[in-house]
């Protein structure tokens, strides 16, 4: 029996943005929560992704599971998700304070927003239920929703890196957002190192003080559990799609068009966290370095568009076309364009045999919470011709991927040099490298993830003396 069997509750999880049933849900998070949801009943509250002049709620129930959403107005739109969360705590977040543009209406439509979602879901709760909070667009929401008089069990979990404290605190009224995250009864991150940014910055900035079991606690008493929860894929599903889509006309027809070349890939929502320029330059200095591998690669970059109201995504848009016409126009024969850029979106099936038909996963990130992508693409492989994983050692996945080949983005020559390595590895070490790291995976799947976070949820109030009202 697992933790949620265990407990009499629901479970509610709370998120930016819900995965409505008929929704393709296009990570594996999604599923993910549904998985859980289903599992005894369950509710999911967020956003409704709309954004209308008459915001209204909506109630749905399907497959045992209740989905509530909120619609947005255009204000509550633009200061909270597009402003706050997007161009300040998400660039801070991924150590890049240049790009921070704080202004302070955007954060107080952060706050108008969360207060909202504490509002409506307060109405929704029963005394019994845990709820599981999602995602640096909600830090605030357990405070919130304490005010309202909520006790229930209540875990957060941060899905992108927690910088150094050096870094938070650039944020104007830092302390008041991330002080907020005591209010919660867990919070959970990626990766030892997030771990210890947020010990270091409870403990430096806020004044708090570590207790035993690693719990954290508060200058006003408040004590909150904080760990380690590296969230994975599905693993078999992602093993078996990949094996499975050899018969997709899509991906024949990439195999095909392809021939006996050697193909990198990369996949990346098209976000500057992702070090997509830097990825181009490393493959442009892979060319000019080593002509003998011009006709022999081709560099399939699959980069589809997010959150193109935010000016830093339009940007990186035009440079990244710039840059793909320049290394084509400069490299290009005939009969042979060595960056294939695609702005599109693809079925899950249809990238795990993507992931299969490619020699060589290119995945670089300045920053990521953990990548998928590096995961998706070790779990697609072939067992018995595997391809290698080219990683960036800032990615959280670094942490248990430490089989692959390891690089820092922004040194092209240990890029390119990466390449290289990984396209001559003989059949032996790829084998051995992939066998390691599907052991990983296969042990530390995302049920796993999912069930080891809500174990460690329902055992804080074990630990803690429970309060009278529960
Ligand atoms: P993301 O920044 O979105 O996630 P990632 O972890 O790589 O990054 O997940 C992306 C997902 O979208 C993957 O499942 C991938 O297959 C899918 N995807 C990407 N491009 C696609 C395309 N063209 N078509 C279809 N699917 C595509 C955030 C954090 C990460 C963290 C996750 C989960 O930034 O660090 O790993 O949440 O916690």
């Amino acid at each position: 029996m697992n933790a949620a069997q265990a407990s009499g509750g629901r479970l509610v999880v709370v998120s930016n943005r819900v995965a409505m049933p008929r929704e393709v849900a296009t990570g594996g998070l999604a599923s993910a929560m549904r998985a859980a949801l289903a599992e005894r009943g369950g509710l999911w509250f967020g956003w409704s992704g709309k954004v209308t002049e008459r915001p209204q709620m909506h109630r749905s129930h399907e497959g045992g599971i209740d989905y509530v959403t909120i619609d947005l107005d255009r204000a509550d739109y633009c200061d909270y998700y597009a402003g706050f969360a997007n161009r300040a705590l998400w660039p801070l977040f991924h150590y890049r304070p240049d790009l921070v543009d704080y202004q302070r209406s955007h954060l107080e439509g952060y706050l108008r927003v969360n207060r909202l979602f504490a509002q409506k879901l307060a109405k929704l709760l029963r005394p019994d239920d845990v709820l599981w909070v999602h995602d640096y667009h909600l830090i605030p929401l357990a405070a919130m929703l304490r005010e309202l008089g909520v006790r229930n069990r209540i875990g957060f979990f941060l899905h992108i890196p927690l910088p150094a404290a050096e870094l938070l605190i650039v944020l104007p009224r830092h302390r008041e957002l991330l002080g907020t995250l005591a209010s919660y009864d867990l919070v959970g991150l990626h990766t030892v190192r997030d771990l210890r940014a947020l010990e270091n910055y409870f403990l430096h900035e806020i004044g708090g003080a570590m207790r035993p079991g690693g719990r954290l606690r508060a200058p006003d008493g408040r004590v909150f559990q904080a760990g380690v929860f590296p969230i994975s894929i599905d693993t078999a599903a992602v093993a078996q799609a990949a094996r499975d889509s050899v018969k997709l006309p899509a991906v024949q027809q990439l195999k095909e068009s392809v021939q006996d070349r050697a193909l990198i890939i990369g996949v990346d929502r098209l976000d500057y966290s992702k070090g997509l320029p830097q990825r181009f330059a490393a493959f442009a200095q892979l060319l000019e370095e080593t002509p003998e591998l011009r006709q022999q690669v081709i560099y399939l970059q699959i980069a589809p568009p997010s959150r193109s109201d935010v000016p830093e995504y339009r940007n990186l848009r035009r440079e990244l076309e710039r840059a793909a016409g320049h290394i084509n126009g400069k490299y290009a024969t005939p009969d042979w364009v060595p960056i294939r850029y695609v702005n599109q979106s693809f079925p899950h099936e249809v990238l795990s045999g993507y992931y299969r038909a490619a020699r060589v996963g290119l995945v670089t990130p300045l920053r990521d919470g953990m990548n998928l992508v590096a995961k998706e693409y070790v779990a697609s492989q072939n067992p018995e011709d595997p391809g290698v994983l080219v990683l960036s050692r800032f990615a959280g996945a670094a942490q248990e991927l430490g089989d692959t080949l390891l690089v820092n983005p922004a040194d092209l020559t240990e890029v390119t040099e990466a390449l290289v390595r990984a396209l001559s590895m003989s059949l032996r070490e790829r084998k051995a490298r992939w066998r390691a790291m599907m052991d990983v995976l296969e042990k530390h799947d995302l049920t796993a993830w999912r069930e080891s976070f809500l174990e460690a949820l329902y055992a804080t109030r074990l630990v803690q003396a429970p309060s009278p009202a529960q």
